[in-house]
């Protein structure tokens, strides 16, 4: 009889500083309650008219779709209550979330997309909620300062993220390691399914909307134009991959092995870095990434050593198997 290990029981087994305390646990529970919540209306989504627009437009300028709202507030109400953080922050909202007055507090800091790539909901592409987890630096009887929340990847305790498809995974890394847990509809637990994941040191895929290939600069296509073979005309043995969804797109490399990118362009004047978030994208994919063996960088840096200018700033990211990223790093250096 295989052993079933539910998220608790592997927390609990696999005891670091993190975890010890309980609270932590007591954190990703709220969590998981949470990503369970999300999961049903997601399954359901096309059976009841909770698709389509709310007509409302998030932080940053995007037509907010009822699920991402509904998987946003279920987050917020949640991780409120749960006595364990002191601060939250989302993609939706503009501004540092702070727990209501009256409610218990805790040291965590918890970042999250509550549903990206929701522009596939309609379309039953996978979807995910990402979250990053920091421990905050300030005393605990102090204000929460807004450099609490902006603290680079290195200093996360924790990331994951759920993904919402054919079944619902939790792919989660403390730092010891990245390990993927799949729910049990039949018994409401994520069982570990996943142990210790690996991302393959050389990857045959490689991941990015080549429809914006005349807004990149010449860097990135000279990248491109490795992953494509078209630089020296000879067959690499890279596949072209891209779903449009960030953790579906993540989630097969991280198995599979190759490279997702999402490069600068100049398309919008207002996304000169590009389109993926710094603290709720990038940074809790590149701790999953640097846990698994792979790398993550924005072309020339690390994406866990760049320290956050402001809550919604934007990188450009190149992530998953180490040789593909270390590659993408030696044609930026040589620029
Ligand atoms: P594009 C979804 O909206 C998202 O934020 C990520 O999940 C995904 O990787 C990216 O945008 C896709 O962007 O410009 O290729 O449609």
């Amino acid at each position: 009889m295989p052993q079933q290990i539910t998220v608790t029981e592997h927390l609990l087994y696999s005891q670091s500083q993190v975890k010890a305390t309980g609270r932590f646990t007591l954190l990703l529970n709220e969590l998981i309650m949470s990503a369970k919540i999300i999961s049903r209306e997601v399954n359901k989504a096309g059976l009841v008219d909770v698709l389509g627009f709310t007509g409302d437009v998030n932080v940053q300028g995007e037509k907010v779709k009822k699920l991402d709202e509904y998987a946003n507030s279920i987050l917020i109400h949640r991780l409120s209550k749960a006595g364990v953080l002191c601060a939250m922050a989302s993609e939706e909202n503009a501004d540092i979330i702070n727990i209501p007055r009256g409610y218990p507090t805790g040291e965590y800091i918890l970042i999250f997309d509550p549903l990206d790539g929701s522009s596939n909901i309609d379309v039953n592409v996978n979807i995910g909620t990402i979250f990053s987890i920091f421990r905050r630096r300030s005393p605990a009887d102090t204000e929460v300062m807004h450099s609490d929340v902006l603290q680079k990847g290195d200093e996360q305790v924790a990331a994951g993220y759920i993904m919402y498809g054919s079944s619902t995974m939790l792919v989660l890394t403390t730092g010891e390691g990245v390990h993927g847990f799949t729910l049990d509809p039949g018994v409401g637990e994520f069982l570990l399914s996943h142990p210790n994941i690996r991302i393959p040191e050389q990857g045959k895929i490689y991941s990015v909307n080549e429809g914006y290939q005349m807004y990149w600069d010449e860097p990135t296509k000279e990248v491109l134009r490795y992953f494509k073979g078209t630089d020296n005309a000879i067959k690499r043995p890279f596949s072209l991959r891209y779903i449009g969804s960030l953790v579906a797109d993540f989630h097969r490399n991280l198995i599979y092995g190759g490279v997702f990118m999402y490069p600068a362009d100049h398309r919008d004047p207002a996304k000169p870095r590009g389109k993926l978030r710094l603290m709720c994208e990038a940074s809790p994919m590149a701790m999953i990434a640097e846990q698994a063996g792979g790398l993550a960088v924005d072309g020339r840096r690390r994406i866990l050593d760049i320290e956050p200018d402001h809550l919604h700033q934007r990188v450009p990211l190149f992530i998953g198997s180490r040789n593909d990223v270390q590659k993408i790093l030696d044609v930026y250096a040589q620029s």
